[in-house]
């Protein structure tokens, strides 16, 4: 035991009236929602970047917190490795997740930062055995070292192709030995600062080649979890390939992996994108590719993807909605991509963040559950959708009508479509009566 949380008790449920802000209100692991445990449908994992490698920083100022494992040797990162199981076992959060370089330093070739990684992953291993802690996903970092600053995968260089095909491998290999139920990917630098230096078909084919290879090996080695992309339209490189879950969709298409492949959704990311987070998990659904979320929250002033921890219930309940009705999460899980604010400095706001996090997301879950229970909303949408079940329209949606018969029909049977109300407002409403 390190003494970092010291005098600090494991966070437990004491209901809505509770007052005490080390307590959660809503988050009730045991609690039946829909015939499960509310723990087995929101599978919380806790991001290891925000939470232990994250220094505080920003554009103007560097480190404002004051942790004992910071440091850039092994030393350090087996101690960041004891607090962070801590932690896990102060929130009961039943999942975590982790890039390579959050866990471990850099080695000075390939091969050292590999060792250095089964090391930490050694001690991983035996802290999960122990206290029943599981690995959502591992993922390699492909983005901070300046050696990924023109793309990894879609680097002009083939040997950086190379290197991080090898570093993803030894993340995957880590993965798998620590039982992940996913591996994801998400392309920061597989992009461009300017057009001006970039052969754009050349890139997608390098990423399509290197999406392929992770297929490939994950069938090879007999990886089980699930392989998810991470759509995010930009930052750090200005136009970002996998920009949003449609042109993710378009890109598993061209290279024959949308059935291998699914999304891992961030809340932030969809933002930056211009769309609501409810609408990239709807188009997941729709497409067969919903696999796993990274919740979070942006400043919605400044549109900057900030990795705030959510707070807001609604969005929370409507992103619960589409994944309820997707039949949950199934291997993907709830992973808070957040982070403190810069100002957080204590040991027990590490704490802080997660409750509000873990409690507006069982708010969320309880409010969609019931709004699915209730069965007012579901009717709504049926009945809007309800002509789509007469025997012509069905006849035009299975490609039985051609554009002239169509047309045909319509002068011969008068048909006048009658305007409806989209009831957009009695919808809000009776939204919030669930949140
Ligand atoms: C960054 C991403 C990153 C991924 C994992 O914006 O959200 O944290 O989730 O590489
Ligand atoms: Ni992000
Ligand atoms: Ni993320």
């Amino acid at each position: 035991m390190s003494d970092f949380f010291n005098g600090l008790n494991k966070v437990r449920y004491e209901g809505p009236a509770s007052t005490n802000p080390l307590a959660f209100r809503h988050y009730n692991p045991d609690e039946m929602v829909m015939g499960k445990r509310m723990e087995d449908h929101l599978r919380f994992a806790v991001a290891y970047w925000h939470s232990f490698a994250w220094e505080g920083g920003d554009p103007f100022g560097g480190r404002t917190f004051d942790r004992p494992w910071y440091g850039d040797d092994m030393a350090h990162a087996k101690l960041k490795a004891e607090v962070a199981f801590e932690l896990f076992g102060l929130l009961g959060t039943p999942y975590f997740c982790f890039h390579d370089a959050d866990v471990r330093p850099e080695g000075s070739s390939y091969a050292e930062s590999v060792r250095r990684l089964n090391e930490i992953a050694d001690i991983f291993e035996t802290r999960m055995s122990e206290t029943g802690v599981k690995l959502l996903w591992g993922t390699a970092n492909l983005f901070s070292n300046r050696r990924f600053m023109a793309g990894a995968s879609t680097n002009p260089d083939p040997d950086v192709f190379a290197y991080s095909a090898a570093t993803i491998k030894a993340n995957m290999d880590v993965t798998h030995r620590l039982g992940g139920e996913n591996y994801v990917l998400w392309g920061g630098r597989e992009g461009y600062e300017t057009l001006l230096n970039t052969n754009m078909g050349q890139e997608f084919d390098q990423m399509g080649r290197m999406l392929n290879l992770v297929v490939e090996y994950k069938h090879k080695i007999g990886f089980k979890g699930t392989i998810l992309v991470e759509p995010k339209p930009q930052e750090p490189s200005k136009h970002q390939y996998d920009f949003d879950a449609a042109t993710c969709y378009a890109f598993l298409q061209k290279y024959g992996l949308e059935n291998e492949v699914k999304l891992n959704i961030e809340v932030g990311h969809a933002i930056l994108a211009g769309h609501t987070f409810e609408h990239e998990l709807a188009y997941a659904a729709a497409n067969g590719i919903l696999g796993s979320i990274d919740m979070n929250r942006n400043d919605y002033q400044s549109g900057w993807d900030t990795d705030h921890f959510p707070n807001l219930v609604p969005e929370v309940a409507l992103a619960y909605y589409h994944i309820l009705r997707n039949g949950g999460l199934h291997t993907g899980g709830t992973n808070f991509d957040a982070k403190l604010r810069r100002q957080s400095i204590d040991p027990e706001d590490l704490l802080l963040g997660h409750v509000l996090g873990m409690d507006t997301c069982a708010r969320g879950l309880k409010a969609a559950a019931a709004l699915i229970e209730d069965g007012t909303y579901d009717a709504f949408l049926d009945k809007r959708y309800a002509g789509w079940k007469g025997a012509e329209a069905q006849a035009m949606l299975k490609g039985e009508r051609a554009l002239d018969e169509i047309a045909a029909r319509v002068e011969r049977d008068h048909i006048e479509p009658t305007p409806r109300s989209g009831k957009q407002e009695y919808l809000e409403n009776l939204i919030n009566r669930f949140c």
